[in-house]
């Protein structure tokens, strides 16, 4: 027998407010998958004349995919305000929810057009009781008190936590069931798998440079191993990769201008991420410290990160 989103989430120690946030979450992301899997026959793919808040043109998926998370949590009285890579500010709603909700509607947005991986990244946060502002918003990762995401790939797959290690779920595409897949997702010790965007070598800072120099140099170099490497183009893609077999993710700060501060944003993408792959077993740094401890001080704000497998984040972190 099967075992579906609800059940599971019944074995689990949370508020009932929490689990069925979670399942709304889940319902919102199979209606972007959806959305996704018929974009070409809809006339949904490339770009608008518009950018959003950090200057990346928005592409017709991410809008749509932003209302499609906002669209529970204006009726479900489960959230007090949201927060989202697409639009600039918080998003406050008349019902004082028990949750903050940030989230990256598409993440990876440059596979749309070509038929790559994309998927939707989501972080929860307690609410404060009363007006929400943008300074709640501004926690410490380790503050989360649920992140996930859900990938639409061959399959579609939906992963998160809510501090009781990490579940894996899949869509059934005829009934519109999530099915249960791994109650318990774990990292492996070690990998010989790494992820980063090879093209920006040039830029790196040192430990970084050293880093990878020391994978390419496979067995007889100081590693003693051989390397693979694999860049997807889809932070999503890659964790979802390293969750399912191992590697490590580095996309890290680097001398480029406006790349000083790394690409990926903290809220909505690096935090949600970090808890998920701390509670699958590896460890997530910003190349020196923990990100779960990092408290942002924007909503946009970026960092640098390498995370997954712990003995490659050590080894990354013993270079800085
Ligand atoms: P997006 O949220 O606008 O799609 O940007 C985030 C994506 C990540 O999914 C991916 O790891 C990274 O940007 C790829 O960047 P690059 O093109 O510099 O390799
Ligand atoms: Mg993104």
């Amino acid at each position: 027998m099967p075992t579906y989103l609800p059940a599971f989430l019944d074995t689990l120690e949370a508020p009932a407010s929490l689990r069925q946030l979670i399942i709304n979450i889940a319902e919102a992301c199979r209606d972007i998958g959806q959305t996704v899997n018929n974009s070409a026959l809809n006339n949904l793919q490339g770009e608008l004349a518009q950018e959003n808040v950090q200057g990346e043109v928005q592409k017709q998926l991410d809008v749509i995919a932003n209302d499609l998370m906002l669209e529970p949590a204006r009726w479900d009285g489960l959230v007090s305000a949201l927060a989202s890579e697409e639009m600039d500010t918080i998003y406050p709603l008349p019902s004082k929810g028990d949750y903050l909700l940030t989230f990256d509607p598409i993440d990876g947005s440059s596979n749309i057009d070509v038929n790559g991986l994309v998927g939707t990244i989501f972080s929860v946060l307690p609410s404060p009781s009363g007006e929400v502002t943008e300074a709640d918003f501004l926690k410490a990762g380790q503050e989360q008190v649920a992140a996930g995401y859900a990938i639409y790939g061959p399959q579609t797959t939906l992963l998160f936590t809510l501090g009781q290690g990490v579940h894996a779920f899949t869509l059934n595409r005829d009934t519109g069931a999530w099915v249960l897949i791994n109650p318990s997702v774990r990292l492996p010790e070690s990998t010989a798998e790494f992820a980063i965007n090879m093209a920006y070598q040039r830029h790196w800072h040192p430990p970084v440079r050293r880093y990878v120099e020391e994978c390419l140099a496979g067995k007889t170099g100081p590693r003693a191993k051989d390397f693979n490497m694999r860049w997807l183009a889809s932070m999503v893609g890659d964790l979802h990769r390293i969750l399912t077999r191992g590697g490590v993710f580095v996309y890290p700060t680097d001398t480029r201008k406006g790349s000083e501060n790394g690409k990926l944003r903290l809220l909505y993408e690096v935090a949600p991420f970090s808890f998920l792959i701390e509670q699958a077993g590896g460890m997530a740094t910003d190349g020196r410290d923990r990100i779960l401890d990092i408290v942002p001080h924007s909503l946009h704000q970026r960092t640098g990160v390498v995370l997954g497998v712990r003995e490659e984040v050590e080894t990354v972190k013993s270079y800085h």
